[in-house]
């Protein structure tokens, strides 16, 4: 990618704010945390995640003793500069959109998802690269050009970042294995060491959840490919992807809960490099427009949040997009298998 972004250096003394998105994954403390670890010397900085952190993030972060402050309304008087890590969307930001819209200072973007409609940072401080694997893939090419040395720990984070966004290299290339067989050699740590920093136990609950959602499903054929819907009480996307890991091409699984609407949307990579099709552009991002929400990600991985109670309302509506996109082709079937 090229770097139109001024080098790290040049941010000498700068207070600056890493916030991830709220229910911080893996790759974004630790592309926050290859920051972090790698401006310690020359700035005051600090991870602020907004409302949640998920549980392999947490795990990672205690192991690799990075400091963080999940905050629900941190002020953000203290600092001058923001760098926004692993989402470039307000919504994102949860609760702190607020504060982040209102602040006065520089924002920076380092992502790799899809630019959102409303902008929050232009060219010349957006980090964005939707063909990076993960947002410490940027990072990693940040630091290199602005000729910081990648400690340890730094290297383990992106190390780990780069895993668990490929989703264990399914959507890995070439450049991802440079990154990786660099930093494993920082790192020193050997790849099953890295990938024990964030794995969790899949609890029972997480078991129950995904076995439901592969009672509840309903399965539709559109065009060559096996769409399938369903909803769970939690862990909607661990379902989604779970159905796609025994036949679905595409998942979408909803949970509702005091009157919101969660739906996650997984699609294997065969449908996704060979039809084109991009969960984010053709379906989350279109939700809103039906129900009140908001809704977005990556062409494999993408979610909605919104209000409301009718979730079979919403999933009917993913298959609907689903299909107008594929009924573009030429004798696209469409049926369900009762
Ligand atoms: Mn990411």
């Amino acid at each position: 990618m090229i770097i139109l972004v001024k080098p790290l250096s040049s941010f000498k003394g700068d207070r600056i704010a890493l916030i991830t998105h709220s229910g911080c994954d893996v790759d974004a403390i630790c592309a926050a945390a290859a920051l972090f670890f790698s401006l310690q010397k020359k700035n005051k900085a600090k991870i602020l995640i907004p409302n949640h952190i998920s549980l392999p993030a947490k795990a990672l972060a205690k192991k690799l003793n990075i400091p963080y402050t999940v905050s629900k309304s941190n002020s953000l008087n203290e600092f001058n500069c923001l760098f926004l890590v692993d989402f470039n969307d307000l919504k994102m930001a949860d609760s702190l959109a607020d504060k982040i819209s209102a602040f006065k200072g520089e924002i920076f973007l380092i992502d790799h998802h899809r630019f959102a409609e409303k902008k929050i940072a232009g060219k010349k401080n957006s980090l964005v690269d939707q063909n990076a694997v993960a947002s410490c893939e940027i990072v990693f090419d940040w630091l290199k050009k602005s000729h910081y040395e990648i400690n340890e720990t730094a290297s383990t984070c992106i190390a780990a970042g780069l895993i668990t966004d490929s989703a264990f290299f399914v959507t890995a290339n070439s450049k991802t294995f440079a990154i990786l067989s660099a930093v494993l050699k920082k790192s020193n740590r050997t790849f099953s060491e890295i990938t024990s920093l964030f794995s969790i136990k899949q609890t029972f609950d997480e078991k129950i959840a995904k076995l439901k959602a592969a009672k509840r499903a309903r399965i539709f054929l559109i065009s060559d490919y096996i769409v399938v819907i369903s909803d769970v009480g939690a862990f909607e996307s661990d379902a989604a992807s779970a159905l796609v890991r025994i036949g679905a091409d595409i998942a979408f699984v909803g949970d509702t809960e005091d009157g919101l609407i969660r739906i996650s949307g997984r699609a294997s990579q065969n449908v996704v490099k060979k039809a084109g099709f991009d969960l984010a552009k053709h379906v989350f991002q279109k939700l809103p427009s039906d129900f009140s929400g908001s809704g977005g990600g990556h062409a494999g991985a993408a979610g909605f949040t919104g209000k409301g109670k009718d979730i079979n309302a919403v999933l009917m509506k993913c298959i609907s997009l689903s299909r107008k996109f594929f009924k573009k082709k030429k004798g696209c079937q469409f049926k369900e298998y009762t």
